[in-house]
């Protein structure tokens, strides 16, 4: 890129917290000074609030950068951490896991269950052979057993590798060999919208391929007809039937505690490798001061998959760790209708509810009288993770869910970094919408020019960090080279340019005149008209804050004349009509509404109005199929696709183009 990105965007608009919930907050603006004046005494303090076997000998080793160690010589159990301690100081009867299944059915667990049935896991595991360094593949959908997996595995120091429901045999097969697992712990099935998916399959057909596998453990949900072989073995006979008595044995700081493979929207999978002191520092000090969670009286909701890496750190190991009371949803939103999710915030008397943009977006396609329908009082705080959170949904989701009142915490963080690094703090911070804000206490985050070089207030270009984080990756699983070349090697050190290593995100930002960081899209998707970079997430966000659209995708495609030219594919809001002239007219003016909010340089060629997106299985629009439509290709990988028929919809051109 021969130039910063554009930097076309002006949201004025700001928005303070909340006065009681600023005058009791978990974390007030003191953390900023304390972290600033030693950032490692402030990380270990972090570290001080989970329970250690041994001390460490030393924060942070970085004499081998970029391959970080934190808390050398420091031994604690993650499970022990997520479970016994809370059940040890009386509190085994507070429920853990409130869980709604998709037809209705519900689970309490409460951590006395759940460390039950962990240590039951972890008997069982050990007696199929697992020990301590061995991979275990998970592949579950959204039931308590999938949080069990995982802690289980913790607990006796196996490394999990969760992988997504929703892949493929060959998906599957890639991450189980790739980790060379050892046994793999899956269902029968889950529900989705109505019906039992089946997964045991899959595992068949995968495992069919994977030497390594040894035992497949299959957990019984929907009760569907499996194919049996002499590897597998029945959840409720294994381990349900196992001791529950189970001592946690102490590793590491930096034993690896999983592998999560990256969605990947180019190239091969990256397995990212997580370990276990800093990790679970970092996800419990985030969830304690971004979310401001009370576990005695807040009830939390992660709507996100734990195939993904939020579901990792934010559904099992930072609320668990603070003793959270959460809420686990089994299905999709709007199954059997679209209020279910405010009907699950209504009878859980969700507290803080943590989501994606792209559900917000799909929130405001259905229209606001869906929310209206329920009672949302008991909400106090509002997250959004995954993609940049365009400024009128951000509005939307203050107004309808929020009741024109609450904070919202738009969390900025990667797979690769393994916790929350950019986000507001609810007691301190004055949002703005569609801006992560601020780095975190004990975070060094900039946005930098092609040189490298910190780009001053207004300015735009890369998001790097310029010091390492407790809960950052610490290589890709089986290829130190690739983690360097990937990460290291564009800025700093790594790049042959000063003796800092400079981790290099992939994200293009801007820093707006008070200092504050927006982002921008991955840098991949920036688009490059007639010699100036136009960040897509800002032209989506001009296309969104029109009052038909409900959500919009945009691409630069091939123009001979222009480079490239920008494409917009848009979802009108839920009653817009777009039959024909109606259709051309709303086109039309979209196009000059996007001229008059970004300027002319970022009007676009082109704009279909389409039903649906293609997005991945965690709620990402994936940019490059809609290249190939607008450069009239034949279609890439689909694999990581959430619903392939979405793009037979779209290049049928529903709703026409112009
Ligand atoms: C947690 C997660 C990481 C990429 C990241 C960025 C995008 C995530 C965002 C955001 C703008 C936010 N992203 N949160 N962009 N604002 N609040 O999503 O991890 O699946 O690895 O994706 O997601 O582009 O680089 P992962």
């Amino acid at each position: 890129m021969s130039e910063a990105l554009a930097n076309l965007l002006n949201e004025t608009r700001q928005f303070p917290p909340p006065a009681e919930l600023a005058a009791n907050a978990n974390v007030t603006a003191d953390a900023y000074a304390e972290a600033a004046e030693d950032r490692l005494a402030f990380w270990e303090r972090q570290a001080g609030r989970l329970h250690w076997t041994r001390q460490w000998d030393q924060v942070l080793d970085w004499s081998n950068a970029p391959f970080a160690k934190w808390f050398v010589g420091g031994q604690l159990n993650v499970a022990y951490n997520c479970l016994d301690r809370h059940v040890e100081a009386g509190r085994g009867d507070k429920v853990a896991i409130h869980w709604e299944g998709e037809p209705g059915d519900t689970r309490t667990v409460t951590y006395a269950d759940l460390h039950k049935l962990t240590c039951q896991a972890a008997n069982a595991l050990t007696e199929l052979g697992v020990t301590a360094g061995d991979r275990v593949a998970i592949y579950l959908p959204m039931i308590p057993e999938a949080a069990v997996a995982m802690l289980a595995c913790a607990r006796i120091g196996a490394t999990h590798s969760v992988v997504f429901g929703g892949f493929s045999a060959d998906a599957l097969t890639n991450r189980i060999q790739d980790a060379s697992a050892k046994v793999v712990i899956t269902a029968d099935g889950g529900f989705r919208r109505g019906k039992p998916s089946a997964l045991k399959p899959t595992v068949d057909e995968a495992v069919a391929n994977c030497p390594s596998v040894e035992h497949v453990l299959v957990v019984r949900r929907t009760g569907e007809e499996v194919a049996w072989s002499a590897k597998d073995h029945w959840w409720h006979e294994t381990v349900e039937t196992a001791s529950p008595e189970h001592t946690a044995q102490p590793f590491d700081a930096e034993h690896p505690l999983y592998i999560l493979y990256t969605s990947g929207t180019t190239a091969r999978p990256k397995g990212i490798l997580h370990t276990t002191g800093g990790y679970l520092t970092q996800t419990s000090y985030t969830t304690h001061a971004i979310f401001d969670l009370k576990p005695e009286t807040d009830v939390y909701w992660c709507t996100a998959d734990i195939g993904w890496v939020t579901g990792h750190s934010y559904i099992v190991y930072g609320p668990l760790s603070n003793g959270a009371t959460q809420v686990m949803y089994e299905g999709t939103p709007d199954t059997p209708h679209k209020g279910r999710f405010w009907e699950i915030v209504d009878k859980y008397k969700v507290t803080l509810l943590y989501t994606a943009p792209t559900l917000i977006r799909t929130m405001m396609k259905w229209g606001e009288d869906i929310p209206a329908g329920y009672d949302l009082s008991s909400l106090r705080l509002l997250g959004s993770v995954g993609e940049p959170i365009n400024p009128e949904a951000w509005i939307w989701y203050r107004q309808h869910v929020g009741r024109g009142e609450l904070p919202i915490v738009d969390t900025w963080w990667q797979t690769e970094t393994g916790a929350i690094m950019i986000s507001p703090l609810p007691g301190v911070t004055e949002a703005k919408p569609g801006s992560a804000m601020t780095a975190l206490p004990g975070i060094v985050a900039d946005v930098v020019d092609d040189q490298g070089q910190s780009v001053p207030n207004g300015g735009g270009g890369y998001l790097v960090l310029r010091e390492p984080w407790p809960s950052m990756l610490r290589t890709i699983w089986g290829d130190d080279n690739r983690f360097i070349e990937t990460y290291w090697s564009r800025f700093g050190a790594g790049a042959n340019n000063g003796d800092d290593w400079v981790y290099f995100a992939g994200d293009g930002a801007k820093k707006d005149d008070d200092g504050h960081i927006w982002l921008l899209g991955r840098v991949d998707d920036v688009m490059l008209v007639s010699g100036h970079n136009i960040s897509t997430t800002e032209v989506e966000s001009a296309l969104v804050s029109h009052p038909s659209v409900a959500e919009a995708a945009v691409v630069g495609a091939t123009d001979p004349t222009t480079g490239q030219a920008i494409v917009a594919f848009a979802i009108p809001r839920g009653s817009t009509d777009i039959s024909g002239e109606a259709g051309e007219q709303l086109i039309a003016d979209l196009r000059n509404h996007v001229a008059k909010t970004l300027g002319p340089i970022a009007k676009p060629r082109q704009i279909m109005l389409v039903p649906e997106l293609p997005k991945t299985r965690s709620g990402k629009i994936m940019r490059r199929l809609l290249r190939d439509v607008a450069e009239n290709r034949s279609l890439g990988d689909v694999t990581t696709l959430q619903d392939s028929s979405v793009m037979d919809l779209i290049s049928s051109g529903m709703g026409g183009g112009k």
